[in-house]
């Protein structure tokens, strides 16, 4: 049972409750939150909702970084609301333009050992500094706000040991697609990744960090590196010496599952069109035309990263047939750019700056053209992420997308013939804290007319009639489930972000996802969503929930369902259920009805849910499925969901 890592010494330290058995819930004790405006709306809303009248943690960070663009007063009217509630509430601050939410908390708050949930999925970037930090949804991170501890299925740690260091232009991005190739985006539900070995030495804070974050998109909890040397180096260098305690398995720790990777053997990659597992190396894809390449998002865009990319602009100029746009991940990273000269170096190559935050990475502008090939420094490339329907969005490291900017095309950063800019640490971050608001605890909560109030869910019925309003196949995203870009303002807005759930689905001249679940929740039944393999990877948004549960959703069934949004389901009281006999998939159908009778008797822990499924000829089968759900978890969803309970 994973005896000596450094995520049983956490998960010991933080101790809460539960069985220390892998799959059971236990309860830990969470030291940080963080929120970020696009789910910090909602999040907060909750909190208030509970009358909670300071928040209980260490620290709570609230940043603005994903909704900058300001188109209509939405946005602004979000940053108010949070910047005000956040004072109320006793959390600290940071403001739109001072960073992305885990570069900055890295950076800034980060504290190895301590444990820390955001409502945000890549918060295991904190992993890079020793941290247990995880993504969930914004409920239960107002309920970490409000003191209570935070339930994760007890973990399979899987150990990776590094050995060797990496080659010249070989990044840590290609070590996570490495990871990606492996263990690919499905099947590691309950896991946590934990680093360790010789080559855990080779690799600085915010390389961990690219490490951890995009760690996200294999399903795991979360991933972590142990706090070591160059990690009291790191908090040194942002003048949080203080914070560093030292953390490291034990040498006869014992792992679940090992994995190998020999650091000297791992080669430029890309997670090509439109999965971050479908990965390849550059070699293969040498020579194919590109039409765009963005570096930046809180995977890449640390100041060495940017550091390595301004030393190989310096004197040359951007391929004429693409454009190159950069986005620093914080103010502390273009603040030391534009010191030392770096940024004139990017400008002067004919770089586009853009401001600090997530940006394209969100769908907030530089959505590529038509038919043309982008390249990206992120963590995502889900189909239509970019804001172009088709779009062919590729994953690479920093070195490879300087690479593809100089030629246009897909290149192998080793064979550009320039030598590689080896960038050391600073030993000094500069350190400008300027822009941080400390909370008052007190002060008038400013809420504009587009901020609405979380919908409250009703009891579960004894009887659901459900009818199906939508199947889908594997691996859909809580992306292809509610759209982001430019719908992203109507986060604070749950009737009007609902109109948009399964947008991506929608066929012109037939009603949508949204008239038809609505039309059966207008006539009294239920909708079912029933999905696939993977069903809700990706982002924490419980927009994933909370807009279906508006439309009337009461059931989502599917082969598996990713933890966070389960987790979601379950919060906002959405029964999420798994096939018994997987080939039940290939027979149920949309507009299928789907009947569960006394179904606050049969949902008991471990217990199967029967139901009756009426195809539209009349005929009938018994269908059967699995839940995974605690004796909590069936709490929540028979009262109708957290807020309720
Ligand atoms: C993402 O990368 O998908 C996001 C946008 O940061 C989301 C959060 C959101 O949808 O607001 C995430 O990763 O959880
Ligand atoms: Fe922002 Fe992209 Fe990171 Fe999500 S993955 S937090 S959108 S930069």
């Amino acid at each position: 049972m994973a005896r000596g890592t450094v995520v049983q010494k956490i998960i010991d330290a933080h101790y809460a409750g539960g069985e220390r058995k892998v799959g059971k819930p236990v309860a830990i004790r969470i030291d940080q939150t963080l929120t970020q405006d696009a789910t910090g709306t909602m999040a907060y809303l909750e909190l208030e909702a509970m009358n909670i009248p300071q928040v209980k943690t260490e620290l709570s960070v609230s940043y603005v970084d994903h909704n900058m663009m300001q188109n209509g007063p939405e946005n602004r009217n979000d940053h108010l609301y949070l910047q005000s509630v956040a004072n109320a509430k006793g959390v600290r601050f940071s403001p739109p333009g001072n960073g992305i939410c885990h570069q900055l908390h890295l950076e800034r708050f980060g504290v190895p050992g301590k444990t820390l949930i955001g409502s945000d999925s890549h918060t295991p970037t904190g992993g890079g500094i020793g941290m247990l930090a995880i993504g969930a949804g914004g409920l239960d991170v107002a309920l970490a706000m409000a003191g209570k501890p935070f339930r994760i299925p007890f973990p399979k740690v899987i150990g990776v040991r590094l050995t060797n260091r990496l080659a010249p232009w070989c990044a840590a991005k290609d070590v996570i697609l490495t990871m990606l190739s492996i263990l690919t985006t499905k099947g590691n539900v309950g896991s946590i990744v934990e680093y360790f070995g010789p080559g855990v030495a080779t690799l600085s804070v915010p390389q961990r960090a690219t490490i951890t974050n995009m760690g996200a998109e294999l399903g795991v909890t979360t991933s972590i590196f142990p706090s070591d040397d160059v990690t009291r180096k790191f908090l040194e260098a942002q003048g949080r010496g203080v914070d560093f305690t030292p953390l490291t398995a034990e040498p006869d720790a014992e792992y679940d599952q090992l994995i190998e990777i020999d650091l000297a053997q791992v080669v430029p990659l890309a997670a090509c069109p439109s999965s971050p597992d479908n990965v390849k190396p550059i070699a293969e894809l040498s020579g194919l035309k590109v039409g765009q390449v963005i570096i930046g998002s809180c995977t890449n865009s640390s100041y060495r990263d940017l550091a390595m990319v301004a030393a190989v602009l310096k004197n040359r100029k951007v391929n004429p047939n693409l454009t190159l746009a950069i986005a620093p991940g914080s103010r502390q990273v273009l603040e030391m750019l534009a010191a030392n000269g770096m940024l004139a170096d990017i400008i002067g190559a004919g770089a586009r700056i853009l401001e600090t935050g997530c940006g394209p990475c969100i769908g907030q502008g530089q959505s590529p053209a038509d038919d043309t090939i982008s390249v990206r420094t992120f963590n995502r490339n889900f189909a239509g992420r970019t804001g172009t329907r088709g779009d062919q969005a590729y994953l690479v490291s920093p070195e490879t997308a300087v690479a593809v900017a100089l030629t246009g095309e897909f290149t192998d950063p080793r064979r550009l013939g320039i030598d590689y800019p080896e960038i050391a640490e600073p030993e000094k971050f500069l350190i400008n804290d300027n822009m941080i608001q400390l909370p008052t605890g007190k002060g008038e909560i400013i809420r504009k007319r587009t901020i609405g109030q979380p919908p409250i869910n009703t009891a579960l019925p004894d009887k659901v009639d459900g009818v199906v309003v939508i199947k889908v196949g594997d691996k859909i995203t809580t992306d292809h489930i509610m759209p982001a870009g430019v719908h992203l303002k109507l986060r604070s807005n749950i009737p009007a972000y609902s109109k948009v759930v399964f947008e991506c689905f929608n066929e012109p001249g037939k009603p949508s996802f949204a008239e038809r679940a609505a039309a059966v929740r207008d006539s009294g039944k239920s909708g079912v969503i029933v999905g696939r393999d993977s069903y809700g990877q990706g982002s924490s948004r419980e927009h994933a929930a909370i807009c279906p549960m508006y439309l009337g959703v009461k059931v989502v069934a599917a082969l598996a369902i990713e933890r966070i949004h389960s987790a979601n389901l379950v919060n906002f009281g959405i029964l999420p259920l798994m096939f018994a006999d997987p080939a039940d998939y290939d027979v149920i159908e949309e507009k299928d009805e789907l009947l569960f009778e006394k179904l606050r008797e049969q949902l008991a822990v471990g217990e199967p849910v029967h139901a009756t499924l009426r195809k539209a000829d009349g005929t009938r089968r018994e269908i059967i499925f699995n839940h995974r759900l605690s004796a909590e978890d069936i709490r929540i969803i028979l009262a109708g969901g957290m807020l309720n309970l």
